[in-house]
C-alpha cells in the first residue's frame, strides 16, 4: 500500500436511525435534510400493486441500460455521477419518457413525495425544484438494480464527493456543503440480503484524499472501514429509506434465485437557505 493511502483512523459520527411502518411525512424528510437524523426507514410505505408495476416495467423497459461508469448495475434514467452538466441534463431529457413509463397508469409515489415536500417548504418560504441548466432538467427519479457480486452488491461509498466534484457548470455543487439527502423507494427485494448498511462515519475531503476517492467517494475499502461501527437497515419491497448521503453506506450482497433488487432513487438538499434542489 502506498504511504498516502494508509488510513488515518476514521472519525466516528453517531448514527440516528428512525424506523417505523406507515406513510412518510414531510416533517421527517425535513429532519433528515437538516441533519437532525441520519436515516429514516419507513416500512410498507407503498403498495405491492405499484411495486410490482414498477418492477415489471423496469425489466421490460426499452430504456434499460448497463452502467458503464465503473459501478456494476442496470438503470433507467440518468445519473449525474462522473458526468458534466451538459451530458447529464441531455441524458435526463432523453430518458424522461422511460422514467415516466415505469409507473404505467398508476400515480408516481416519488413525485407525490416531491410535491408534498414542495408544498411544505413553500409555506416556510423555501423553494423546492428540479435541478436544471440550459441543456435540460433533472428527472424526479432514476431506477436502478445493482449487480455487484460478493460482500456488497453496491460497494461502500458516500454521495457527497460526486456532488462536490460535479463542477461549476452544475448549480447543484452548492448542496455538497449541506446535507445531501438520498431518497430510495424499494419496489423489489431479493429473498435474502440487499440491505442498506450505514457506517458511523462522514468522510471529509481529507479522508477521501487519503483513500484516493476524492472525486468519486466510491468505493471505501474494508480496511478503511474495519474499525467503524455500522448498522444494517433490513429492507423489504414497499419500503422507503431516506438517508444523509454524507455517511458511508452500501448494499449487502444478495442471494436467492428469485426476485431481483430494484430501487427508485434521487438526491436533494439545500443549495441556499431559500432553495432546495432535487436531482438524480
Ligand atoms: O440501493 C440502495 O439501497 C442505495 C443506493 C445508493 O446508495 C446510491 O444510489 O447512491
Ligand atoms: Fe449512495
Amino acid at each position: 500500500m502506498v504511504s498516502n493511502k494508509v488510513p488515518q483512523s476514521p472519525a466516528i459520527s453517531p448514527l440516528t436511525i428512525k424506523e417505523r411502518t406507515g406513510s412518510i411525512s414531510t416533517a421527517e424528510i425535513i429532519s433528515v435534510l437538516k441533519g437532525e437524523i441520519t436515516a429514516l426507514h419507513i416500512k410498507q410505505a407503498f403498495s405491492s400493486e405499484i411495486a410490482d408495476e414498477i418492477t415489471a416495467n423496469f425489466f421490460a423497459s426499452p430504456g434499460l441500460n448497463e452502467r458503464k461508469d465503473g459501478v456494476p448495475g442496470q438503470y433507467v434514467g440518468a445519473s449525474h455521477y462522473r458526468k458534466d452538466a451538459a451530458t447529464y441534463f441531455r441524458q435526463a431529457e432523453n430518458a424522461r419518457p422511460h422514467v415516466e413509463a415505469l409507473f404505467g397508469y398508476l400515480v408516481d409515489p416519488v413525485r407525490a413525495v416531491f410535491e408534498a415536500l414542495k408544498r411544505e417548504l413553500h409555506k416556510q418560504g423555501i423553494e423546492l425544484r428540479l435541478a436544471r441548466s440550459e441543456h435540460g432538467q433533472a428527472n424526479v427519479c432514476r431506477a436502478l438494480s445493482w449487480s455487484g457480486s460478493g460482500t456488497f452488491s453496491l460497494d461502500p461509498h458516500d454521495d457527497v464527493a460526486q456532488v462536490l466534484r460535479a463542477g461549476n457548470d452544475y448549480e447543484l455543487s452548492a448542496v455538497a456543503h449541506n446535507t445531501v439527502a438520498a431518497l430510495n423507494f424499494y419496489p423489489s427485494m431479493p429473498e435474502e440480503g440487499g440491505n442498506l448498511r450505514l457506517w458511523s462515519h462522514k468522510p471529509t475531503v481529507a479522508d477521501r484524499k487519503s483513500q484516493g476517492l476524492e472525486t468519486t467517494g466510491y468505493p471505501y475499502s474494508a480496511a478503511y472501514l474495519e474499525a467503524v461501527p455500522s448498522r444494517e437497515i433490513q429492507l423489504k419491497a414497499g419500503d422507503i429509506a431516506l438517508l444523509d448521503g454524507g455517511f458511508v453506506h452500501g448494499v449487502s450482497g444478495q442471494s436467492g434465485n428469485g426476485k431481483r433488487r430494484v430501487l427508485l432513487n434521487n438526491f436533494f438538499g439545500f443549495a441556499r437557505p431559500n432553495l432546495v434542489l432535487w436531482w438524480t
